[in-house]
């Protein structure tokens, strides 16, 4: 640790919060390591802090995902700006309703390549950090990492709080259930699949061009759901029979420029469709075969009105009868609404769900048959899952990261 060195350190306590701040700052010689990615070093500190509470009698603590965000910036602002801890008004990002206490740690490492290894040392060497570190009433720690050609810079916020967090992680799918997995799709059309929400991220592979809307469906009815892709600019659909990299299985078109894609069994056959929604005519087109061979596909079997200008469409069997309907979502409000028959009318549900920008999609989490409603939050990476379709908190909560869009998997 030749070069490091401590620009300040300090603490304060307040009536109901107790405040310990600490900054550091070293330098270490460049090495040929290939570089971490933010989140990589941010779960590398993470392991790092838990092995040694573990060692010193401490319970480890739970990563805040849903606060990444504020110390991620932090870290990105500090880079640009100066080294410095956030003022209170800053940080109440990071921190949740009914939060008991707190501590911070920021520090600067002149070391571009390698692990987290000698950022959470440094930390564990200077007497302040270390307390941050092993605290044994923080439960919580948001944990965010900038790098830039100067190095690695880390904002570390530990916390305990009442109530938080406000959902538990997901569970594994009681035996005998199906639960649906999730396949999301990032800004550079690289899709991850999940299982059941719980494995963190499971196989990746490219499909399709950024930009492309993608879905999921049983487009070969062999009971494997894989994704699709609608091209919006041209009405193109391009569907995928495996989740692995490859070009599509089948390519045909459908609908017209700016038209939404959705993707069910609307027929109850068992083999999924894509069908499609104009927003500019408030009007669903299903349509219960799949095209071919580049071609069009023709008229849709039928259609019928619903919603309101603006609002995105989703699909699912929200009353467990095997066909699938339609609902709409108010991405500026977070209002629900869907029908359980695809036919003109007013909605059969309606309930407030998320947050303004929360990206919705349905899908059977828990395996009792009937699909609910779960959002993507793009602005921290977090998804949030319902197991009804009513207004409440999340019952299941978990980080995705960097990902545009999300759509649900039957098993
Ligand atoms: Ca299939
Ligand atoms: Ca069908
Ligand atoms: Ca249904
Ligand atoms: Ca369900």
């Amino acid at each position: 640790m030749n070069g490091s060195r401590i620009i300040n350190g300090w603490s304060r306590r307040l009536t109901t919060v107790a405040v310990l701040v600490s900054l550091l700052v070293a330098v270490l010689p460049l090495s040929a390591h290939a570089a971490l990615t933010p989140a990589q070093f941010e779960s590398c500190l993470l392991d790092r802090i838990n092995n040694d509470r573990v060692a010193a009698g401490v319970a480890p603590m739970r990563m805040a995902w849903d606060r990444i965000d504020t110390v991620r910036w932090w870290s990105e602002w500090m880079s640009q700006n100066t080294f410095r801890h956030m003022t209170s008004s800053e940080r109440a990002p990071a921190l949740p309703d009914g939060t008991l206490t707190w501590g911070e740690n920021i520090a600067m490492h002149y070391y571009t390549a390698g692990d987290c290894s000698y950022v959470h040392t440094m930390l564990m060497n200077s007497s302040g950090h270390r307390a941050n570190i092993l605290r044994s009433s923080f439960r919580f720690a948001a944990l965010g990492a900038h790098r830039d050609s100067s190095g690695w810079w880390v904002t570390e916020v530990f916390f305990d709080a009442f109530g938080y967090p406000s959902a538990p992680d997901p569970v594994s799918c009681e035996p005998g259930r199906e639960c649906d997995s999730v396949i999301f799709q990032d800004a550079g059309s690289q899709f991850t699949l999940w299982n059941e929400l719980t494995d963190g991220g499971g196989p990746s592979f490219y499909f399709g061009n950024p930009g492309d809307v993608s879905f999921a469906g049983d487009w070969d009815c062999d009971g494997v759901d894989t994704p699709g892709l609608y091209r919006r600019a041209d009405g193109y659909v391009y569907l995928r029979n495996s989740n692995s990299e490859g070009v599509a299985d089948i390519r045909f078109f459908f609908g017209a420029g700016g038209d939404y894609p959705v993707a069910g069994d609307f027929d109850g056959d068992g083999c999924d469709t894509v069908s499609v929604y104009r927003p500019s005519q408030a009007r669903f087109y299903i349509i219960n075969h799949l095209g071919a061979n580049d071609g069009g596909l023709g008229a849709a079997d039928y259609s019928f009105l619903f919603g309101v200008h603006g609002d995105k469409a989703f699909v699912g069997d929200f009353d467990g009868d095997g066909i699938d309907t339609v609902g709409l979502h108010r991405e500026s409000t977070g209002l629900v609404y869907y029908r359980n028959s695809n036919t003109t009318g007013v909605a059969d549900r309606s309930f407030i769900y998320g947050e303004p920008g929360d990206v919705l999609v349905a899908g059977d989490w828990n395996g009792d048959g009937v699909d609910t409603v779960g959002v993507f939050r793009p602005a921290t990476g977090m998804v949030y899952l319902r197991y009804t379709n009513t207004a409440g908190l999340a019952d299941a909560q978990a980080f995705a990261g960097q990902q545009i869009r999300m759509s649900a998997l039957n098993p």
